[in-house]
């Protein structure tokens, strides 16, 4: 039988064989023992089961890690349905997290993945062998498309691979979505004539769902590089209908706002790993954004290895760039290196704007990091020969990483 295997954390659970069965029969057929035979013979296709109850004595006695195994023939192939048998009512029943969730192979081949992945950028911006480098426009609300410009040709100057919009900024009569993206190609195609670099721009798709779609399908014909998608906002399965419309065809940068409303609480809601991990993955997000363990909004270590693991790992689907985030500045790359690898996008806002010599020099003293990093020198010395990297590193300090 085809099962979907979902894991779930039990904080405080004294009998979790009993919890483990009321909820591997109360999603799926309701009640058993009391079913008359022949009603248990029709219903056992549908039947969910436990698959194995594990206690965490070592985190606290009353804590459990319980699978349970729900047959595919209960929902229909889409996530919706997926997430409300497996932690739709669930969700609301006092201390529970979903953790994980294991499809097989012909549930994973339901799902599409990121249409570009990490390969399919680095081809777009032919740069290989080191991170990429992305800035955020900051302080855009109220601007016209002047300010818009100049800010990005100053992000671009400074050698960043990819800029995104804010995600609060939304649709307006200043800096209108449409417009953006022409200026915003004019403005960079300037840059890479000037310079020989290339930098693409990831536009914020908003509105309403309905109109979701036509707006990403004018993005792509106006030659829109990337879509920014506040997909929890949305919900996953428009993420997906966006990435399955080949007459989009762009890709996706999955913004992390609202997630923490259903991730950060230790005993409800979702693993980090699963919702900004895995199931951005499968439904076609190309790059996960998610806050580093190092800056101002930060994650726990181990939860921001747990994104960027199931982001990367060897699987059917595309790998997609883990984008550890927010209060990120150049002091802080050989951090992110050592635990992000080559395949990540530092991303910084105010890490870039706030440089002394502004965008453009926030940009170059990144870069300057990286290359100093990768070269396995200290920070302290690349600054001896990069002077951005200097007054980054005056005004924020560093991080250097002991091997
Ligand atoms: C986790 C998302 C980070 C983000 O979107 C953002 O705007 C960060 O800005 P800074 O780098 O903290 O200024």
């Amino acid at each position: 039988m085809s099962e979907l295997i979902a894991t779930y954390l039990l904080p405080n659970e004294k009998n979790p064989e009993k919890k483990a069965e009321e909820i591997a029969l109360g999603l799926t057929v309701g009640s058993w023992t009391n079913l008359p035979e022949l009603e248990q013979s029709q219903l056992r296709k549908h039947k969910g089961r436990v698959v194995s109850i594990e206690g965490l004595p070592s985190i606290n006695e009353h804590h459990s890690l319980i699978r349970i195994a729900y047959p595919t023939i209960n929902f229909s192939n889409d996530l919706p349905a997926i997430l409300t048998t497996v932690f739709g009512k669930l969700s609301l029943d006092g201390k529970i997290k979903l953790v994980d969730l294991q499809f097989n192979d012909v549930l994973k081949s339901l799902f599409p993945g990121p249409r570009f992945g990490i390969e399919g950028l680095r081809k777009k911006l032919n740069v290989y062998e080191r991170p990429l480098l992305m800035s955020i426009f900051k302080g855009v609300l109220g601007k016209d498309l002047n300010f818009l410009s100049e800010q990005l040709k100053q992000q671009a100057l400074g050698g960043v691979d990819l800029v995104k919009d804010d995600e609060i900024l939304f649709e307006n009569n200043l800096t209108p979505f449409e417009k953006r993206i022409a200026v915003g190609k004019a403005v960079l195609q300037k840059v890479w004539e000037h310079t020989g670099h290339r930098t693409l721009y990831a536009v914020n798709l908003t509105g309403r769902t309905s109109q979701l779609r036509d707006k990403a399908k004018r993005a792509s014909e106006l030659g829109a590089d990337l879509l920014l998608f506040n997909v929890f906002s949305y919900g996953l399965d428009v993420l997906q209908e966006l990435r399955e419309d080949s007459e989009i065809a762009l890709p996706i940068m999955a913004h992390p706002a609202v997630s923490g409303a259903s991730t950060s609480s230790p005993e409800f809601g979702f693993s980090h790993s699963l919702l900004l991990g895995k199931l951005l993955r499968y439904a076609g997000a190309d790059l996960s954004l998610f806050p580093s363990p190092y800056g101002t909004v930060a994650l726990d270590k181990p939860l921001a290895l747990s994104i960027a693991a199931e982001l990367m790992k060897d699987d059917v689907f595309k790998k997609a760039f883990p984008v550890p985030s927010a209060g990120i500045h150049p002091g802080l790359v050989p951090l992110l290196i050592r635990d992000f690898g080559d395949d990540a996008v530092i991303n910084a806002g105010g890490g870039v704007h706030g440089h002394p010599k502004g965008a453009h020099g926030g940009g170059l003293a990144f870069r300057q990091a990286i290359e100093t990093t990768l070269q396995g020198i200290p920070l302290v010395e690349g600054a001896e020969l990069f002077p951005e990297l200097k007054q980054a590193l005056e005004l924020w300090g560093s991080a250097e990483v002991i091997h």
